[in-house]
């Protein structure tokens, strides 16, 4: 039977997700909770839908770079979700870790996450030049110099108005860098020459940011069940529609629609499909 990439890749965390011998009452469970709560997987798919579109016969041995990058991010929301920091009690439509569990958990099971996610990509099936260039792309972009950088910014400016640049830095950093990153490494595993790399890298970082100001203008205008998570949250946030208004906001992400489809024409037709189709049913 024709599994969808999505399936596939479900199946593969399900079978490789780590599990622990111990005496601990609940560790092997909350490791799992919020990977069983689901989640749009939004970067594994854009990992192996960009692979696929290259070289679809390099798909399943990708499935653990896909699985890292899904680590990594779901320790950042387990992490963002603490009382340090948004103090939201439901992701992915279930209770957080610390409302299930306790604080102490949460910040461990995410810990876990960010360290487990290298050794999974340490098992990949593949030569070990590409593999240590995974590594490095994934850990620049979800370390200090991406990811964890953003969230900084992002919280020790909260309540505190950033301009526009200031605030697409954040917001390239938080979110965008880590979603160039899937499609990036995508491109390494397919075997994509440098410059494709990068180029392809760098229309990620606009998607990225594209996925930013879609999730602001969720926040600002869905339901908190619509969305599995609390919304109206933004209010004392650098969010793009605090900045732009919600007009604006929107007007601002159906440009960079076109805009990105336009680009994508450049990769080739399977690239252009895929990153279409990402276009045309992920920012609704
Ligand atoms: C704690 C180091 C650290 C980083 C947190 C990603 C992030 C950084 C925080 C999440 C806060 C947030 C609402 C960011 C906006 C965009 C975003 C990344 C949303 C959540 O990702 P989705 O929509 O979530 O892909 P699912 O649940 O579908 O995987």
């Amino acid at each position: 039977m024709h599994m969808t990439l999505l399936e596939e890749f479900e199946e593969f965390l399900n079978s490789h997700l780590l599990s622990t011998e111990s005496f601990h009452p609940h560790f092997n469970e909350a490791y799992r909770k919020m990977f069983g709560a689901g989640g749009k997987r939004f970067r594994p798919l854009l990992l192996l839908g960009t692979l696929r579109a290259i070289n679809p016969l390099l798909v399943r041995n990708a499935m653990y770079a896909a699985l890292a990058l899904e680590m990594i991010h779901t320790y950042s929301l387990i992490h963002d979700d603490l009382p340090a920091m948004d103090n939201a009690p439901l992701r992915r439509g279930v209770d957080t870790l610390h409302v299930t569990y306790d604080e102490v958990t949460a910040i461990l099971i995410a810990d876990a996450l960010n360290t487990d996610a290298f050794l999974i990509l340490s098992q990949m099936p593949i030569d070990d030049k590409s593999k240590t260039t995974l590594c490095a792309i994934l850990a620049k972009n979800a370390g200090s110099g991406g990811m964890v950088l953003g969230q900084a910014l992002d919280c020790f400016f909260e309540r505190k108005p950033l301009d526009e640049e200031q605030l697409i830095f954040l917001h390239k950093h938080k979110t965008a860098r880590l979603i160039a990153a899937a499609i990036q490494m995508g491109a390494v595993i397919g075997g994509s020459d440098v410059k494709t790399q990068n180029e392809l890298y760098d229309f990620g970082l606009e998607l990225g940011l594209l996925f930013q100001i879609h999730d602001d203008i969720i926040d600002a205008t869905k339901s908190s069940s619509e969305a599995g998570k609390p919304t109206h949250n933004d209010t004392d946030k650098n969010s793009f529609v605090n900045l732009l208004g919600l007009r604006e906001a929107t007007k601002r992400r159906d440009d960079k629609i076109n805009e990105l489809k336009k680009r994508s024409e450049g990769f080739g037709d399977k690239l252009e499909a895929h990153f279409v189709k990402i276009l045309n049913n992920s920012f609704k």
